[in-house]
């Protein structure tokens, strides 16, 4: 009651597809819940529109290569601050970076490495609008209707 209800977009990445139900796991252990979901795989252009931000990078194409390279889960979460608690549960960017830090971390127990991280969340509000826009489009016209909507029934 009171608290500040978010929405963050998070986006299992190819590498820790596999790993679902433990992802799921810690999700619902950080009472958030799970408000929208699909798998696809990334075209290379979906890729770099999503990624757009980071374009001019030297990591880019390492970037789209690996998230490209297999299917990904995107998922809505909702939850209190879901923005900062999805980001924290992820940890450090690099997770060789990640398993270096006393707290364990979803890329630290998932991940490998600077470009296989396991995840991703975003990084702000405003990102997050974006990213959920990105993955369930409020205007898709193809496909069934996404009328599945969470409604808190306590
Ligand atoms: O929000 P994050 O995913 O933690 O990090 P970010 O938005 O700065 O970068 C997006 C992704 O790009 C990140 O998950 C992995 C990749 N990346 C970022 N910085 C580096 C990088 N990859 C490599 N190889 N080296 C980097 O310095």
């Amino acid at each position: 009651l009171g608290s500040k209800k978010e929405r963050t977009l998070a986006m299992i990445k190819p590498d820790a597809v596999t790993k679902v139900g433990d992802i799921i796991q810690l999700i619902y252990e950080a009472n958030l819940i799970i408000t929208k979901a699909k798998m696809t795989k990334l075209t290379w252009k979906q890729a770099a529109d999503f990624y757009t931000e980071h374009q001019s990078k030297s990591f880019f194409n390492n970037l789209l290569q690996f998230v490209t390279s297999g299917p990904v889960i995107a998922m809505e979460l909702m939850g209190d601050e879901a923005v900062s608690v999805w980001r924290k549960l992820l940890g450090p960017t690099d997770s060789s970076v990640a398993r270096k830090e006393v707290v364990s971390s979803l890329r630290a127990q998932f991940g490998t490495d600077g470009t296989r991280n396991a995840a991703h969340g975003s990084d702000s509000l405003a990102s997050a609008a974006r990213e959920l826009e990105f993955f369930f489009p409020s205007t898709a016209g193809h496909g069934p209707p996404n009328t599945a909507k969470y409604t808190d029934s306590t």
